[in-house]
């Protein structure tokens, strides 16, 4: 046997031995399982990889962990929240070395001025649905086109209380981002009259929605547009005139995990340019490596649904954190799913 493949049995034998676990705490359908077995198999560390649908549901559970997650991708801003309430610990970027594939137009964002908490992973949009194969009327071109009767029982939104809100509100003309109570409730009421069209609330698999014949039409995330497109051509994924959701999610390291090391090994793995690629490329979402794009099939960096262009990006608004306000997003969106 060769020496080094030896070598490295031998050292996975003995991590495995010394049972170093590594607990990553991500969103469903955000890491292609061939990046976790490449990591393990370079590094013995085993993954235990548990999902989540919702900033807020990661946030609840973070709030009340005693160390049970190592890793965590916030949005933009729940990196903010969470690292106002003390939630976070810094990162050592002394052990990054591939920090510097990242552009530099993604970090030192307002969220995190000097990325002393968190890592930019990927970034894309919350946008409109359409399958043509079902919709037998004129598709939306707007947000507000979502609300129009025909699509009653044929809708999809995610199950996101910000993003199910910013559509509210830009379709109002006010900012996703609105800390205005009144403005908050106008959305809430608009979103009441859209309650009768919604067949579900869907950040699992609303591809499946969509493959399975459920959904028509409706809000989804670009790299669940991506995939659901790549089992169904009659899917295309459009922005709206108002302007689509543009988001951000950063890896960050709880303040009570337990394995601080290995978490900052595999940060530094998902910035090697070859995994980075295979992330964007696999799950359809942009990446903010910029060394990576060499080995990113050209069909994918040319997609505009993974990687929208720079009219569309100038027409969207990034979410960023409402402070206080989002109690008022908290009540209204309890109301409306207890409907
Ligand atoms: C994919 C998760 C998308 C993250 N299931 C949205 N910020």
């Amino acid at each position: 046997m060769h020496r080094s493949l030896l070598f490295s049995l031998l050292l996975m034998l003995t991590t495995a031995a010394r049972g170093e676990t590594l607990n990553i705490y991500n969103w469903s359908d955000y890491l292609p399982e061939m990046a976790i077995n490449q990591f393990s198999y370079e590094t013995g560390i085993t993954v235990n990889y548990i999902t989540y649908e919702s900033n807020e549901e990661m946030y609840e559970r973070v709030k009340t962990s005693s160390g049970e997650y190592d890793l965590i991708v916030p949005s933009t801003y729940y990196v903010s929240k969470l690292r106002a309430e003390g939630l976070l610990q810094p990162i050592d970027k002394a052990k990054l070395k591939n920090l510097q594939n990242l552009d530099e137009r993604l970090l030192n964002q307002k969220h995190d001025p000097e990325n002393s908490f968190s890592i930019p992973y990927l970034w894309g949009t919350t946008s409109i649905f359409i399958d043509l194969a079902q919709l037998k009327t004129a598709p939306p071109k707007s947000w507000a086109d979502l609300w129009r009767p025909e699509f009653k029982g044929k809708l999809i939104l995610t199950d996101d209380m910000r993003e199910v809100f910013h559509v509210a509100l830009r379709t109002l003309g006010y900012s996703g981002n609105s800390t205005n109570p009144k403005e908050i409730e106008a959305a809430y009421k608009k979103l009441l009259a859209l309650q009768a069209s919604v067949v579900e609330y869907n950040s699992d698999e609303p591809r499946e929605a969509i493959t399975e014949g459920r959904a028509a039409v409706g809000m989804i995330w670009n790299g669940e547009a991506y995939l659901a497109r790549q089992d169904r051509f009659s899917v295309s994924y459009i922005y709206p005139t108002e302007g689509a959701i543009l988001w951000m999610d950063s890896l960050v390291i709880p303040k009570n995990a337990k394995n601080v090391t290995a978490a900052h090994r595999f940060i530094d793995f998902l910035m090697k340019p070859g995994v980075a690629a295979l992330v964007s490329e696999n799950i359809g979402y942009a990446t903010p490596n910029k060394a990576a794009f060499k080995y990113i099939d050209p069909l994918v960096i040319g997609s505009k649904t993974v990687y929208p262009d720079d009219e569309t990006l100038k027409n969207a608004e990034l979410q960023i954190d409402v402070g206080n306000a989002l109690a008022h997003y908290e009540n209204y969106w309890a109301k409306l799913r207890e409907e």
